[in-house]
């Protein structure tokens, strides 16, 4: 069967090298010019453990092929972004762009499925309305199903086949279709149910990790004021059965945590009231961050010291920089009037132009180390040589990832969020 994939980004390309490696004949749409190069040529444009080995694979096979328009299948999955606006009111132009540039090709009998995350009833009132266009009975010759994406970037390959997956057709039949689909892979369960109850699964599961970690970033902010480690509390906390506090940080950051509690906040304004005050708190741990920046420079003396930023991607090991709070905490620092370097080992330069070339660069002369990702990388610095760069040996650690001892040993000064 062919399978034609409309978007090749973070779900996108590895969902269709997945298929493609799994029996199936996979052809990728996407609208950008340099995706379709780079892939064209066998590279890839995000990084992402094992992906690279996949497409060479599926290559090699002859069974993945690119271009900007999506070509005829039997089954078409749409996995574009589904941003919101300025106003935190959901952008689903890529959702009805995409639709609408398969409604050329699609025929009696295929398949759409949605994996883009999406407000509810997205699938019922702005995709049926466009797939109608086809002049297909929809349920009958056109089967639709709404297929929410749940994996980590990270390690997507490990999710795509463990996760359980849910699958919420418009009928039936679509439902069936989709599970045959995904069952070639995924090794977890296939829960299935009706299109709009899928939508709003995916969403309040981003929403309950949202208010999870504003309550942590809440709990933290009353730790730095009563003098207790939150870090240790909410450890000692989770050690009992029922409890599962998140952890506090920066802020959060990625395109769907930050993203999808706004769909329930646009829908029912009046009901949503945790739901939004979480997305506030979350929003307000940038300008906390930097603020606590400030205020340790001051406190040791170095009220017009340097910060050196350490850690631009929105969260470890990753090189993606969308909605990540360290732009937001940059933006505070530059606001504030504090010099600062930054760097990121992992995220590239063309994303923030004034990224450092190296790591030693944004040390040097540093009069605060400010930790915002908790990258590998920053765990296992040369601290003796770390202490010569700076200017002096002060570090703040939002995320709780350096080990306070070992840099304690190393003369340094070591502050926490939420400590
Ligand atoms: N964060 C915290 N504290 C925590 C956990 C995370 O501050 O305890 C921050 C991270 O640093 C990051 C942000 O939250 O800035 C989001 O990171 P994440 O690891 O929680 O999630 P994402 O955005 O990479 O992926 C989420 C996942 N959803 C859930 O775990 C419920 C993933 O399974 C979804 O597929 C993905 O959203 C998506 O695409 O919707």
């Amino acid at each position: 069967k062919k399978i034609c994939v409309i978007g090749l980004g973070y779900i996108g390309l590895p969902t269709s090298v997945m298929f493609a490696n799994n029996g199936f004949e996979v052809h990728g749409v996407d609208v950008n010019d340099s995706v379709i190069d780079s892939l064209s040529k066998g590279e890839v444009h995000i990084i992402e453990p094992g992906l690279k080995e996949l497409l060479n694979s599926a290559i090699e096979k002859q069974t993945f092929t690119v271009s900007k328009t999506p070509t005829e299948a039997d089954i078409y999955i749409i996995a574009v972004p589904s941003p919101i606006n300025e106003d935190k009111t959901a952008n689903l132009r890529y959702v009805e762009e995409a639709t609408k540039s398969i409604v050329p090709v699609v025929q009696k009998g295929n398949l759409v499925i949605l994996e883009s995350t999406v407000p509810p009833r997205t699938v019922e009132d702005v995709m049926i309305p466009i797939l109608e266009e086809t002049g297909l009975a929809i349920g009958d010759e056109l089967y639709i199903s709404h297929s929410p994406e749940r994996v980590i970037p990270g390690k997507v390959f490990t999710e795509l086949v463990e996760n359980d997956r849910i699958v919420g057709g418009i009928n039936s039949v679509s439902s069936d279709m989709t599970v045959e689909l995904y069952e070639t892979f995924v090794k977890g369960k296939i829960h299935i149910t009706d299109a709009t109850t899928a939508e709003l699964v995916k969403v309040i599961e981003n929403t309950y990790r949202d208010i999870n970690i504003a309550f942590a970033n809440e709990l933290a902010k009353i730790s730095d004021q009563i003098g207790v480690n939150v870090w240790e509390a909410i450890n000692f906390a989770n050690f009992h059965p029922r409890v599962n506090i998140h952890l506090p940080g920066p802020g959060v950051g990625g395109h769907c945590i930050a993203v999808d509690p706004w769909f329930l906040v646009e829908k029912q304004p009046d009901l949503a009231n945790i739901i939004h005050l979480a997305r506030n708190t979350n929003d307000s741990m940038p300008s906390y961050t930097a603020e606590r920046a400030k205020l340790i420079l001051e406190n040791n003396g170095t009220p017009e010291g340097k910060v050196a930023v350490l850690g631009l991607a929105f969260k470890a090991n990753i090189d993606d920089m969308r909605e990540s709070p360290s732009m937001e905490v940059i933006k505070h620092l530059r606001t504030q009037g504090v010099h600062f370097t930054a760097y990121d080992p992992h995220a590239s330069k063309i994303e923030f132009e004034e990224q450092t070339d190296s790591f030693e660069e944004a040390a040097a002369d540093a009069d605060l180390l400010l930790i915002l990702t908790d990258h590998q990388v920053f765990k296992e610095l040369d601290l003796k040589a770390l202490r010569k760069q700076v200017s002096s040996p002060v570090v703040f650690d939002t995320k709780n990832c350096i080990d306070r001892v070992k840099w304690e040993e190393n003369e340094f000064k070591v502050y926490k969020l939420g400590d």
